[in-house]
């Protein structure tokens, strides 16, 4: 029986809520002879797909799978969880469509919890660790196991034409005015579009590999032990695919080292710490150091700037578009929301060789 639904977290694509069911357990009390009736409460996570982001979320959901039947294989890190999809009644589906509507359920992680910023270098350890875990289980995975569920998602030159087609368009269809704020921010994108293939071409070139990447490695996708802090799972597996595991590490730091969090006022506030960035790439390599080549190395600070800029285009090109991707609560959200992301890469660039020098001490 369910008892509540609640809206869960703070995702900016998919409707997420909390069930809480009450479930009647049957134990056959072999000593006491008796049939005990046992109430116990079990929680899941329901979602409602943004089928407008992911237009097949039935590969959404095979990966999702492709995923469980991995760990169910071996043994998993101690206290790891992999959340998985809740079957429908009588059934070995693991969606329903209503009303065109895409429903999902997943399993709840019991007794943790996620950040929406981090406050210390030991929270920063253990999100890095949680995304090394991650991609030390997923490394095994055969690239073709996977679909890709968002093709284009994270290549930096197709979200930067995108942003030209975008903004074009915008400016060809009236009332069309710019902001100083938005002057500023096209400034920003194109003394740096020189630079948006930088990954991209290094995968052409041979030098880096895809692999399965969790796409999303926000700080709010790691979550914690309540009691021990530790990382024990990631969640939104949504965009799990085949790329280049640098989206990842560089979308890790992205998130985890802005102090003020993606949604701040506080534009003058905002910088790239690099304190939380020697900890979260400390955390992460204690975990994935092994699945790393010395190639792959070579393109952090590459990794972190690019996937922080791209984030920022992102925001932006909904802007022009008119706010359809990401969910917004005032039509300039989304601009702001990229002014919080250029700063951040400003910070980053202001500190390159700090960060190069500090993959350099990480290096094995
Ligand atoms: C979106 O929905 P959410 O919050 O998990 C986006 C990510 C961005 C993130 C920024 C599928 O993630 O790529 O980094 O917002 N997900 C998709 O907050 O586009
Ligand atoms: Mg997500």
């Amino acid at each position: 029986m369910i008892t509540s639904i609640t809206p869960l977290g703070e995702g900016n694509v998919n409707e997420t809520y909390q069930v809480i069911c009450q479930e009647n357990i049957f134990q056959d009390q072999i000593l006491q002879k008796q049939i005990l009736q046992e109430q116990l409460l079990r929680r899941y996570v329901m979602q409602r797909i943004n089928t407008t982001v992911f237009p097949r979320p039935e590969l959404v959901m095979a990966n999702i799978n492709v995923l469980a039947n991995h760990v169910a294989s071996r043994p998993l890190e101690r206290g790891w969880v992999m959340p998985t999809a809740v079957p429908i009644r009588n059934s070995d589906q693991t969606w329903l469509e209503r009303e065109g509507q895409f429903w999902r359920m997943l399993t709840f992680v019991e007794n943790a919890q996620t950040l929406q910023t981090i406050r210390s270098s030991q929270e920063a350890q253990q999100v890095g660790r949680g995304l090394g875990v991650f991609h030390h289980l997923v490394s095994d995975i055969p690239a073709d196991a996977l679909a890709d569920t968002l093709p284009g998602f994270h290549v930096t030159p197709g979200y930067f034409q995108s942003f030209k087609d975008g903004l074009a368009k915008a400016v060809a269809t009236p009332p069309f005015s710019i902001s100083p704020e938005l002057e500023a921010c096209l400034k920003f994108v194109d003394q740096r579009a020189g630079r948006v293939d930088v990954l991209e071409a290094a995968l052409a070139r041979g030098e880096l590999q895809t692999r399965a990447i969790h796409g999303d490695p926000k700080v709010n996708n790691v979550m914690l032990c309540s009691t021990s802090g530790r990382a024990l799972a990631m969640i939104d597996l949504d965009t799990v695919k085949p790329g280049l595991v640098h989206y990842d590490i560089g979308d890790c730091c992205r998130s985890g080292c802005n102090r003020q969090g993606e949604e701040t006022e506080d534009l003058d506030s905002v910088f790239f710490d690099l304190g939380l960035c020697e900890a979260i790439l400390d955390g992460y390599l204690s975990a994935a150091k092994e699945t790393l080549s010395s190639k792959d190395f070579d393109y952090i600070y590459d990794a972190i700037h690019l996937i922080t800029f791209e984030l920022g285009l992102r925001f932006l090109t909904d802007h022009l578009a008119g706010n359809i991707y990401f969910k917004v609560n005032r039509p300039t959200h989304n601009l702001h929301r990229a002014r919080v992301q250029f700063k951040l890469v400003e910070s980053i660039e202001q500190q390159e060789s700090s960060i190069r020098t500090i993959v350099e001490r990480l290096r094995p």
